[in-house]
């Protein structure tokens, strides 16, 4: 039932995003792939065609900018006539505890994990609109859910992640038909942990190291999970812990 359609997944050059895309590739949807590494989509790329020679569209994508936002959608639309499905997968997570005032890492966080969603989304908007259907997955966490010390800004821009699919559910699935899933994933092995800097979130890092994590797999999975439920199934939200993370 996957077939033919066209998904854009942000942040597809590693983890959830690489794994997203190439599992949506299996299941025969054509999928157009943005991060700023275009070397590591060129990669995804080549595996793509190797696996199963599916439909791959790449181009270089900094959600932070809004006319890049737009001007992917265009060029999907321009390629392939539609965009059914959008992952706003894009995301980065510098914990550190808010005393040290890492105020660049803030804005970065605030810049790729909101307002890079809301570019994306506003991007793709009026292509769903017209024909009455599409499919809004946004990636945010398990803390868009909980809150931890040194995740206070990093929790936040999650939370808001939650608060907005939940909003864009209400104002388009009754209308428009268009579906809205929140994937929070817990601790998944990826680069994710790289971005932190501050050293007082060693302890962190070493017990989320020290874990049996999620896979990406298991994330991409979910992902497949909401969008091939039939169509007057909207799967809102999926929080997905490993079985060894207590928080
Ligand atoms: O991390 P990673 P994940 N414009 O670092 C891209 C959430 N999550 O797969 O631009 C466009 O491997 C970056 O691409 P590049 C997390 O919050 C994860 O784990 O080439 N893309 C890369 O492809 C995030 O929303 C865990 O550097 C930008 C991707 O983002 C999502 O899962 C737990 C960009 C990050 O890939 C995927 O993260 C959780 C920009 N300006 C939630 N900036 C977990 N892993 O444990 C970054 O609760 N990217």
């Amino acid at each position: 039932m996957l077939e033919n359609k066209v998904a854009i997944v942000t942040g597809a050059s590693s983890g959830i995003g690489y794994a997203t895309s190439l599992a949506l590739s299996k299941a025969g949807v054509r999928v157009a792939v943005g991060a700023r590494r275009i070397d590591k989509l060129q990669e995804l790329e080549k595996q793509i065609i190797k696996n199963n020679g599916g439909d791959i569209f790449v181009q270089k994508l900094d959600v932070t900018t809004k006319s890049d936002c737009d001007s992917f959608a265009d060029a999907v639309v321009r390629k392939w006539g539609k965009v059914d499905i959008l992952i706003n997968n894009a995301g980065l997570m510098p914990l550190s505890y808010f005393v040290n005032r890492k105020v660049e890492e803030w804005e970065r966080m605030i810049d790729v994990n909101i307002k890079g969603v809301l570019y994306c989304t506003s991007a793709v908007i009026p292509h769903m609109l017209d024909k009455k259907s599409g499919h809004i997955v946004n990636v945010s966490s398990v803390a868009g859910r909980i809150i931890f010390a040194g995740g206070s800004v990093y929790c936040a821009t999650k939370h808001a992640i939650t608060a907005f699919s939940e909003g864009l559910r209400k104002e388009l699935s009754p209308r428009y038909n268009i579906r809205v899933t929140c994937v929070e994933p817990g601790a998944v092995s990826t680069e994710l942990l790289e971005s932190i800097t501050d050293e007082s979130m060693a302890g962190f890092i070493q017990a989320s190291k020290s874990m049996e994590t999620l896979g990406s797999d298991d994330i991409a999975n979910a992902v497949l999970y909401a969008i091939q439920a039939p169509n007057h199934v909207n799967v809102n939200e999926i929080l997905i812990r490993p079985t060894a993370q207590e928080r």
